[in-house]
């Protein structure tokens, strides 16, 4: 693991654990942590459900395993903070770790749905069908387009831990629209890839919600409590929101910027890596991730061996579901260098919206360094 920080753990799996693997091993998933990981005994822990609800509800895990029906689900999550190093060029962040392209990974996750577990509280379904809102679904945070007759238009998750490096510390916590959260690849885990979760990924039980920020994947859940408005902690009203690049992110208040929901288009290059030697002659492969996030899909990634000039099409992998990652290689030969032996390798999303990953890091640089999807590019030389 390459890491950023020891206290709290911030970790990022390196090139070499994600290169052609559709599933990350869990030693080598990465880990974002905002506080001191709780160890919390399962035997003990409840998880409470309250709101605007006809009935509270408490939960212990068995409960929660014997009472519904068990799902597995293959998920990529995927940080806001990841590939945030390539802003860094542009302007520095203070106060924020440098991920590379390692700050997401993909696990298989086995949980029950969280819309049957909301469904045991008397919220059904009603509205889902109806209006799927565009509020909810872009993730900004008007009311959901499938308002519960309770007044619900949001699901807020509350963990224990505390971060001290917000002033005032603050406990984790975030929201994600009623819709999304009845959506039925949503799910409370307690295992990844097939074994109880670790403390670091959230043991006993963590929110999985596919296709959106890791953020909103909310570890060591102990309360869901439904609301009119999305979650007022600190993680979601005044982090994790898209800054104009003149704003002063010591000062932003609840509510500033916007709420990042979705994942956005974005790839990476896994190899080769900066730096590395590579014979232009016989030819070398160019492999890496891309990942379209919500209701969205990769439809093609090219590549390219002079900075962005000609580009040629990857190979492009299936997604193991509508809610991973895709891996794509790409073989390049006969590459010609004129005048210089170092050429720089480019790559590109599009997704099948025919949106296409912007060039530029400058254009998307923000104060807190979110969402870098700009294309990638290394830089190689002749082995020769
Ligand atoms: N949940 C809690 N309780 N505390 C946290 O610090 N970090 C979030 C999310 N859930 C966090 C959390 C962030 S920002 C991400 S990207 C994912 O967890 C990372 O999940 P992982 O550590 O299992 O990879
Ligand atoms: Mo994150």
């Amino acid at each position: 693991m390459i890491v950023h920080e020891e206290h709290p753990y911030n970790a990022e799996s390196p090139p070499a654990a994600l290169l052609g693997e559709p599933i990350t091993a869990t030693d080598t998933f990465y880990s974002r942590n905002h506080g001191p990981i709780p160890q919390i005994d399962p035997d003990r822990w409840r998880l409470r459900i309250g709101g605007l609800l006809e009935h509270e509800r408490e939960l212990s895990l068995a409960e929660l395993q014997e009472g519904f029906e068990a799902v597995t689900v293959a998920a990529t999550l995927q940080c806001a903070g990841n590939r945030r190093a390539g802003f860094l060029t542009v302007r520095d962040i203070p106060g924020e770790d440098p991920w590379a392209g390692g700050a997401t990974s993909t696990a298989t996750w086995t949980g029950v749905r969280l819309r049957d577990v909301l469904a045991s509280v008397g919220l059904a379904s009603v509205g889902v069908e109806a209006g799927r809102g565009s509020e909810g679904t872009t993730g900004s945070e008007g009311a959901s387009g499938s308002e519960h007759t309770s007044g619900a238009g949001h699901v807020c998750f509350n963990a224990p831990d505390v971060s001290q490096l917000a002033d005032p510390p603050q406990a984790y916590g975030g929201s994600i629209p009623l819709d999304k959260a009845m959506s039925p690849e949503v799910l409370l885990a307690w295992e990844m890839n097939g074994e109880p979760l670790t403390p670091v990924h959230g043991a006993p039980l963590r929110v999985v919600v596919p296709g959106w920020i890791g953020a909103r994947s909310v570890k060591w859940l102990t309360s869901i409590v439904l609301s009119a408005e999305p979650s007022p902690d600190y993680f979601q009203a005044t982090a994790y929101r898209l800054l104009p690049p003149e704003a002063d992110p010591g000062e932003a208040g609840p509510g500033d910027g916007l709420s990042l929901g979705p994942v956005a288009l974005n790839c990476e290059i896994l190899s080769p890596v900066q730096g590395d030697a590579v014979d232009l002659t016989e030819g070398f492969s160019v492999a890496g991730y891309a990942f379209a996030g919500q209701d969205r899909r990769v439809a093609r990634v090219d590549v390219s061996v002079d900075g962005g000039r000609n580009w040629r099409q990857a190979d492009l992998e299936e997604p193991l579901s509508d809610w991973t990652w895709q891996h794509w290689t790409c073989r390049v030969s006969d590459v010609v260098v004129p005048g210089s032996e170092v050429i720089s390798v480019v790559a590109r999303a599009w997704d099948d919206t025919g949106a296409l990953q912007p060039r530029e890091a400058a254009d998307l640089w923000n104060p807190k360094g979110y969402v870098n999807n700009s294309w990638p590019s290394v830089q190689v030389h002749h082995r020769g």
